[in-house]
């Protein structure tokens, strides 16, 4: 298994985000990604660093003034005199105008912000172009022939959308790596969402698409975040009707429901005749997650790497969620081996 990762994640410490009334310290912390490579490292992988994609690389899932917004946010917050970190906290919701971006730094991120638990700070650009670096390297290391690729991202991606940010998620980094795939020659790539969380940015980003079929396995909008997205009533739009498939499941799942689930998933994205696998792997399924509320034992994940690997897909696996931190490398180092066994 080839490992790409970045220091440059470092770089983005959101500090703190507004979780249930209260400001909380940051469940995604850079501590995350340390425990992740020191339990590969462990395991005997070598890592090694991306390769220098240009923000240019980005416009092929993400809209240009997004990307221009997010690479020059933290400069204008400065400019108006603020430091520290940039929460939004007024939203383009249902009454109110979508179509003109506020001149103002606060309307601007309100604007592209879907909430006000994702912390833009100075070196967020830095830290999410990196990660977006890095799975576009895993993406290319499998378009070059290696089997697979794990991309240990941070921050994640798979809540961003097209022109959206949010879940600590600013650059979708799965969904750039299955687009590099579909421009490297693979005709059909599948991507499928293990995060506990709905990837409603992925979703956005393929649904009218019958090139890349979206398949995630999450926590019910009913009652989990990001709430308003990943009903299985979607199933796409347009050319990619029925390209998306959402399987949510209630909370307190554990591994009977949940390999019911991913069994779906898996003769889904068998029957759509894949030329090559995504994988968001988020691991905030396990059952220790202080956020989420699914019930996978550690022993769970390993199982979870076999039956990926199972489907003999050349793939990209890349990093997601995971807030159980000092439990989150064994979780990671699980999938990776088994898929390698
Ligand atoms: C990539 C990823 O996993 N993003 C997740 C973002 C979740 N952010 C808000 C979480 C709110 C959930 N509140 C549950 C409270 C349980 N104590
Ligand atoms: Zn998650």
């Amino acid at each position: 298994m080839q490992i790409v990762h970045s220091p440059l994640h470092l770089r983005h410490d959101g500090g703190m985000e507004l979780h249930r009334g209260e400001l909380v310290p940051c469940y995604e912390q850079p501590a995350r990604a340390d425990y992740i490579r020191h339990a590969l490292v462990e395991a005997g992988h070598a890592l090694v660093a991306p390769r220098a994609f240009g923000p240019e690389a980005l416009l092929g899932v993400h809209d240009a003034g997004f990307v221009e917004f997010l690479r020059t946010a933290y400069a204008r917050w400065r400019e108006e005199g603020r430091g520290g970190s940039m929460l939004p906290s007024g939203f383009p919701a249902r009454g109110l105008r979508r179509d003109r971006v506020p001149t103002g730094i606060n309307g601007a991120m309100g604007y592209y912000a879907f909430d006000a638990g994702t912390p833009i700070v100075e070196g967020t650009w830095d830290a999410a172009l990196a990660a977006a670096q890095c799975a576009l390297s895993a993406a290319a290391l499998v378009a070059e022939g290696k089997r697979a690729a794990y991309a240990l991202c941070r921050p994640p991606g798979h809540h961003a959308a097209r022109g959206t940010y949010g879940g600590y998620c600013f650059l979708n980094n799965a969904a750039l790596a299955a687009q590099h795939l579909r421009e490297r020659g693979f005709g059909r790539v599948a991507l499928l969402d293990v995060d506990y969380h709905h990837g409603n940015g992925t979703q956005d980003i393929f649904w009218e698409r019958n090139d890349v079929l979206f398949v995630s396995i999450h926590g019910t909008p009913e009652t989990e975040y990001p709430y308003f997205l990943g009903y299985a009533d979607e199933r796409g739009a347009g050319a990619g009707e029925g390209c998306t498939l959402n399987l949510p499941l209630p909370r307190g799942t554990g591994w009977d429901g949940y390999v019911a689930a991913l069994d779906t998933a898996l003769r889904a994205i068998a029957d759509f005749g894949a030329d090559a696998l995504v994988v968001s792997l988020g691991v905030d399924t396990y059952e220790g997650d202080p956020i989420s509320a699914f019930k996978l034992g550690q022993e769970r994940f390993p199982q979870l790497g076999a039956r990926l690997a199972a489907l003999g897909l050349p793939s990209v696996l890349v990093q997601e969620g995971g807030y159980a931190v000092k439990e989150i490398g064994t979780n990671v180092a699980g999938v990776l081996g088994a898929f390698e066994r």
